[in-house]
């Protein structure tokens, strides 16, 4: 691939260039030089027993005939239908637990916390614990935050390996919706069961029908959204605080050439939210200024890097494909890793350059790291560790530094609490002004852009070309992860960028409102808030009654891993079209294919495709939103209702 083709942005092309003159050798390299086993890639290939691996991939050029594709088999007898199913279940099985165990992590702290043993946090969103409390039937009366919180975060940690019952957010989504839960029998009980059933069935020789498989696929994804990750965003912004509108600026030229500069990378903010606290002690900058630095700067990488912009405003350093980049600019005195999306060379990528790679977490090293395990119960002392060792590293940095010029501006911080807020205004918070502004026509309807960058394709281009679509077709879209920082280098995160590129409908509601047409609502375990704000849409009237009614689709144009599969796959159980880029992983079996892009839908309301094309795959979304516009009646020409600030005062 010509280097001009690895990606769209112009700092992470600088530093490819630099890497290549460093001798650094990082993803873009490796992906050139290895590329994907076509077997394993379409699903044909089963390693689950010591007779196989069995490879039984389409053959080319060449149409199966019946009696052909009845022989395509396993050594166990296993058919591909069988094998395709079972290596897509096991994603979403590992896609769940990355996002559920991250929920477990936060439900503990929140328990140590409220027993008084984790000095340094502290419940900084009453108001969310006491709706929680009260949604969950913890009694609140005169007890302190601190009791109600230890009943909450013990409900929570049941909700991994309760015995009976189902999980408690279920309740959250429209009555319709769970309804159809149940009448498929996807309806999860408890997180850790179903993770594990999911590898139990899918262990050689027990569940040998695929749409049964299915089923089990559907309540393993949907104890991810509706359980795992919901918990992990609940408890966050309990402990952490809900996001609120911030501005900030992302990019790799947020790097500061006279200052100590930290990445915190990964996903859970357990770490970042007490290096934050750290790396603006004076005694910190004290010791910053005595190695000759100007300060401290602290910024995030991958979805940690969501996490403190959300709740901080903190810059963002990059997206996934650019956390080697980070390094090769020189000048990062520690890059601090948690949990998940890590690349294991960034060791060997930091031994060209003077960076310190510190991982932090017992269930996540790497060979050549510094290795500085987080007590949470001595959080603060922990960080300061981190940030002195950061600090300590400040005099060796190499000459061969170079920080790109390159950042954009973005506004962040957009919590289903917040569109409530700026939609409906204080004292009528509703999503009545959008449901009313989609029924009049201004907005089309709402896309979930979301997911990763993958080397198999230009960093950032089709989350950038697939949100400009959608935008100029009306669509607002709401986006999380790596996908929100591809459209935030781009420039799509700011209120002007509704003028720029939206159509006329879905800017002069942005214009209206100040926001701006792709609305962030922060990591990937947040897809969550996606799930709520669509159901609050529902609840609000006029756009039917289920997930699956409203004019809404979701994508991850540039997925790469197993936590993708996991959201998409709960999506899709939620009522929701959902379109994959990159690639698929069941093409090998034509039938299991032909059953998660149509026939699921019967049963669950909402299908998977799959279009690597972005526009091509924009207008995939955008005839899924018509076609619900169609069924609910409003595909007409309406009155148009704009609210602006003197309508809402009549309102009210
Ligand atoms: O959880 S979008 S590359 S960073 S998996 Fe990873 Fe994908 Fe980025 Fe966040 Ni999500």
């Amino acid at each position: 691939m010509d280097n001009k083709a690895k990606s769209v942005d112009q700092a992470t092309l600088d530093l490819i260039a630099k890497a290549c003159t460093d001798c650094a050798s990082t993803v873009f390299e490796r992906a050139e030089n290895m590329k994907p086993c076509p077997i394993g890639s379409e699903g044909s290939c089963c390693k689950g027993c010591s007779m196989g691996p069995c490879r039984m991939p389409i053959p080319k050029n060449k149409v199966e005939t019946p009696e052909e594709h009845k022989k395509r088999r396993g050594v166990c007898g296993a058919t591909i239908e069988t094998i395709t199913a079972r290596n897509f279940a096991r994603m979403v099985a590992a896609g769940t637990a990355a996002h559920s165990d991250h929920g477990r992590g936060v439900a503990e702290l929140l328990l140590a916390v409220s027993k008084g043993e984790a000095s340094g946090y502290e419940i900084k969103d009453e108001q969310k614990l006491l709706a929680l409390a009260l949604e969950w039937g913890v009694e609140i009366g005169n007890r302190s935050n601190n009791e109600i919180a230890k009943d909450v975060a013990i409900l929570a940690l049941n909700e991994f390996g309760k015995v009976e019952g189902e999980l408690l957010f279920l309740k959250r989504a429209p009555i319709k919706r769970q309804e159809i839960w149940h009448r498929e029998g996807v309806a999860p009980r408890a997180i850790d069961r179903e993770v594990v059933e999911m590898m139990h069935r899918t262990h050689t020789g027990v569940d040998q029908d695929y749409e049964n498989i299915f089923k089990q696929v559907a309540r393993t994804a949907l104890a991810d959204g509706w359980g795992g990750s919901m918990i992990a965003s609940e408890l966050q912004d309990i402990l952490f605080g809900t996001p609120t509108p911030v501005m900030s600026q992302i990019n790799l030229g947020v790097l500061k050439k006279d200052e100590v500069n930290i990445i915190v990378h990964g996903h859970e903010p357990m770490v970042s939210e007490m290096v934050v606290a750290a790396a603006m002690d004076p005694e910190m900058l004290a010791l910053a200024a005595s190695v000759g630095a100007k300060g401290i700067n602290l910024a995030g990488m991958c979805c940690t890097a969501n996490e403190i912009l959300m709740r901080h405003g903190l810059p963002i350093a990059g997206n996934f494909l650019q956390q080697e980049m980070a390094i090769v600019t020189g000048a990062v005195e520690a890059m601090v890793v948690d949990l998940q999306c890590i690349m294991e060379s960034l060791p060997d990528v930091a031994s060209c350059y003077h960076t310190k790679i510190i991982t932090t977490s017992p269930k996540a090293m790497i060979k050549g790291a510094v290795h500085l395990e987080f007590d949470e119960h001595h959080a603060l002392e922990s960080a300061k560790k981190i940030v002195r060792l950061a600090i300590e590293n400040f005099p060796n940095r190499r000459p061969n530094v170079m920080i790109p010029n390159f950042k954009s501006d973005l506004v962040a911080g957009f919590s289903h609490e917040t569109i409530n807020y700026l939609l409906g205004g204080m004292f009528r918070a509703s999503y009545r002004p959008l449901n009313d502004n989609i029924i009049g026509g201004r907005i089309r309807g709402v896309a979930g852009v979301v997911g990763c960058n993958s080397a198999r394709e230009t960093h950032n281009a089709a989350h950038v070309a697939m949100v400009k679509e959608l935008i100029k077709n009306d669509v607002l879209v709401i986006s999380t992860g790596c996908s929100a920082m591809a459209t935030a280098e781009a420039g799509l995160l700011v209120p002007e960028a509704a003028a720029k590129y939206a159509g006329a409908g879905l800017a002069s509601v942005c214009e209206a409102v100040g926001i701006p047409p792709v609305l962030h609502m922060g990591a990937c375990i947040d897809n969550s808030r996606i799930l709520i704000a669509a159901t609050m849409m529902v609840k609000d009237g006029g756009l039917g009654d289920d997930l699956a009614d409203l004019p809404v689709a979701g994508a991850a144009p540039e997925w790469m891993s197993e936590k993708a599969i996991a959201i998409g796959e709960y999506f899709v159980a939620s009522g929701v079209f959902t379109v994959f880029g990159v690639g698929w992983p069941t093409t090998g079996s034509k039938e299991v294919t032909d059953y998660l892009f149509n026939k699921v839908e019967a049963q669950l309301g909402g299908k998977w495709a799959y279009e690597p094309d972005p526009i091509k795959a924009a207008h995939l979304m955008i005839d899924h939103i018509d076609a619900k516009r169609k069924a609910l009646g409003i595909d007409k020409a309406r009155e148009r209702v704009l609210y602006d600030m003197a309508k809402r005062r009549e309102l009210e």
